[in-house]
Formats: structure tokens, C-alpha cells, sequence
């Protein structure tokens, strides 16, 4: 190459180059969950997906394990455009709107198939109120079947008398507090130290979380009771959503419905195999007892009354079209 193209071809790739850093953004991602989870692996994918697809025009970088917010900030980091993007459990936000919580009624959904019926008739109106709230939403992962966590036998509800039960949104809260124990809200991050010192003693969540926390180091027994399928969501703060050009939000949007379906199926295949483990861990597994199951049952049905009573009109909407779909 002769040294007057050579340098004219230096200056092209310069000038492409700075031609994608003017307009190049990175967005941080938040997640709170710890990066071998399945909703971490699939953010990152999807992070990637978007940078690959906008040729690096956008980047996401993915922050799993809470390192970036907890949990518990990150909706509110989203919405004041702290951050543009980040993932979320909503049910952590019923105590503000409880239409949040539709996905933690007990008993309601308690398989994927259901999981997903749900959310077909819930995602017009969650998605309106996340709007109004200076958010758009992208992708929604349900969580595995939710189990209950005990550090001893637990056959009955008065075998947990008492115990510090370790919650993660308002429905798992009220129900320790129905069935006789002291609730305690932790972000999933922070259980592994909180059974290690007897802060917590018991749980409600999926063989997942178990399985990523390792809690057979403090805990002994997990029963599959299926109490709801919480998700997880995936949301973009709105005036950033609007300031993009349509050939960006074409890749996010493609990205997102790859993400949910790759997301769907982790959770599926993540479930047999995280409750496998925690019993390969020593943990004793299996249904809980008939006498438990029929306790649990009523407690749920008391919950379900108090949703619909929180809800309104637009839970019971919810609902409806839910059955309506069976
Ligand atoms: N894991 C999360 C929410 C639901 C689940 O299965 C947690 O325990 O925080």
C-alpha cells in the first residue's frame, strides 16, 4: 500500500470510528441477582444482543449481584434516570401499588403454562401503570415454582411457630406473618449471611435461589409447594426509550423477545435441576405434608381475598380475564 492511500485509508477508519463514538452511549443495567442465576444469564445475553445488533452505537453493561443498586433501589434509580435500564422483581413494590403483586397471589399460578396466561391478560395494565410512572417495559422471566425453606422438619404449621422467616416482597411477608412466624425482609444477595447467623431460619422462594445462595450450609429441609411464580422485569426509563432513533428500538425490542423466550426455557430447565442439587447438597426435598398443603391453601385463600380488596378493580379485571383463559 502506498504511503498517501495507507494514510488515507488511516483517516477513513478514523473517521468511522469517530463517526460511532459521537453518537456511541453505554447504558448501565443493574441486576439483583448474582451472575450464575438464570435472569443474570440471560441480561447479559441480552446486553449483548443490543450491543451486537446497533454495531456498539449501544452498549449495556450488565451489573449483576446487585453491585451496581440493590434490589430494592433499582426501580427507583430507573425511573429518575440514574440509570436508563435495569431488572427488577415488581412484587418488591406492592406496598405501593399492590397491582404489582399479581404475580404473588398464592396459589393462582402455580405452573409455567399459567405463569404465562397470566401474564398475557397482566401485561396491558402493569405495563399503563409502569408508564405512568416513567418507565417502559421491555421483557418479563417468571422465577421457578416458589417452596418453603426451613433449617428443621417441618410437617405443620406449629413445627414454624415463631420462626424468622425470611421475605422478599409483601405476599411472602404476610404469609409468615398468617402462619405464625416473624417476617424479615432480605434481599436474595444478603440470605446466604442471614441464615448463616440465624437472622432468618425458613423461606419462601425457588429451588434457584436456594441452589445460588448454597443455603444447605445453614438450612435442612425444602418442600415444592408452589405457592406463585414471581417475575422478574426488564425496564427501560421512558425519556430515554423516547429519545431513541426506530432502528434502536427495533434491535431492544428484538433482543427483548429473544431474551424472554431464551429466559422462559432457563427457568423451566433451571428448575428440576437447582432442586436436584440442593438434595445432592444434603437437603432433605420433597411435597410438603397434606396437613402443611391444606394450612397453606387457606392461608392463600385470605391473601387472595386482601389482593383483590388492594387491587381493585383492576386486579379483579386480572383475574377474570385469567379464568376466562383457562
Ligand atoms: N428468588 C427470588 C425471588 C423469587 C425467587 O425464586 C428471591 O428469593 O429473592
Amino acid at each position: 500500500m502506498s504511503k498517501t492511500i495507507y494514510t488515507i485509508a488511516a483517516g477513513v477508519a478514523v473517521a468511522t470510528l469517530s463517526v460511532v463514538s459521537a453518537n456511541a452511549e453505554t447504558w448501565d443495567m443493574p441486576m439483583a441477582y448474582s451472575a450464575t442465576n438464570f435472569h443474570s444469564a440471560t441480561g447479559a445475553e441480552f446486553a449483548e444482543c443490543v450491543t451486537l445488533g446497533t454495531g456498539g452505537n449501544l452498549t449495556i453493561q450488565t451489573h449483576p449481584g446487585g453491585s451496581l443498586y440493590a434490589g430494592a433501589e433499582i426501580k427507583r434509580a430507573i425511573q429518575t434516570g440514574q440509570v436508563n435500564i435495569g431488572e427488577r422483581l415488581l412484587s418488591g413494590h406492592q406496598n405501593e401499588n399492590a397491582l404489582f403483586g399479581f404475580d404473588s397471589v398464592p396459589f393462582l399460578a402455580t405452573s409455567f403454562e399459567q405463569s404465562e396466561k397470566l401474564w398475557d391478560v397482566a401485561k396491558g395494565p402493569l405495563s399503563e401503570l409502569l408508564t405512568e410512572q416513567n418507565l417502559h417495559l421491555l421483557y418479563s422471566v417468571p422465577w421457578p415454582g416458589q417452596g418453603l425453606y426451613f433449617d428443621r422438619e417441618v410437617n405443620t404449621l406449629a413445627d414454624a411457630d415463631g420462626l424468622k422467616f425470611r421475605a422478599y416482597n409483601a405476599a411472602s411477608g404476610r404469609m409468615a406473618e398468617l402462619a405464625g412466624m416473624l417476617p424479615v425482609q432480605i434481599e436474595a444477595a444478603e440470605i446466604s449471611q442471614a441464615f448463616a447467623t440465624g437472622v432468618a431460619q425458613g423461606m419462601v422462594s425457588s429451588g434457584s435461589t436456594g441452589y445460588d445462595r448454597k443455603v444447605w450450609e445453614s438450612l435442612s429441609h425444602y418442600y415444592g409447594v408452589d405457592a406463585w411464580m414471581p417475575r422478574n422485569y426488564v425496564m427501560v426509563n421512558l425519556d430515554a426509550w423516547n429519545g431513541l432513533d426506530e432502528a434502536t428500538k427495533n434491535v431492544i425490542n428484538g433482543c427483548s423477545a429473544l431474551a424472554e423466550y431464551a429466559g422462559d426455557w432457563r427457568s423451566i430447565q433451571y428448575t428440576e435441576f437447582t432442586v436436584n442439587e440442593l438434595a445432592k447438597n444434603g437437603m432433605t426435598t420433597g411435597p410438603a405434608s397434606p396437613e402443611l398443603q391444606a394450612e397453606l391453601q387457606a392461608i392463600g385463600e385470605t391473601m387472595t381475598t386482601e389482593w383483590l380488596e388492594a387491587a381493585g378493580e383492576k386486579g379483579q379485571m386480572i383475574v377474570d380475564a385469567y379464568k376466562a383463559a383457562q
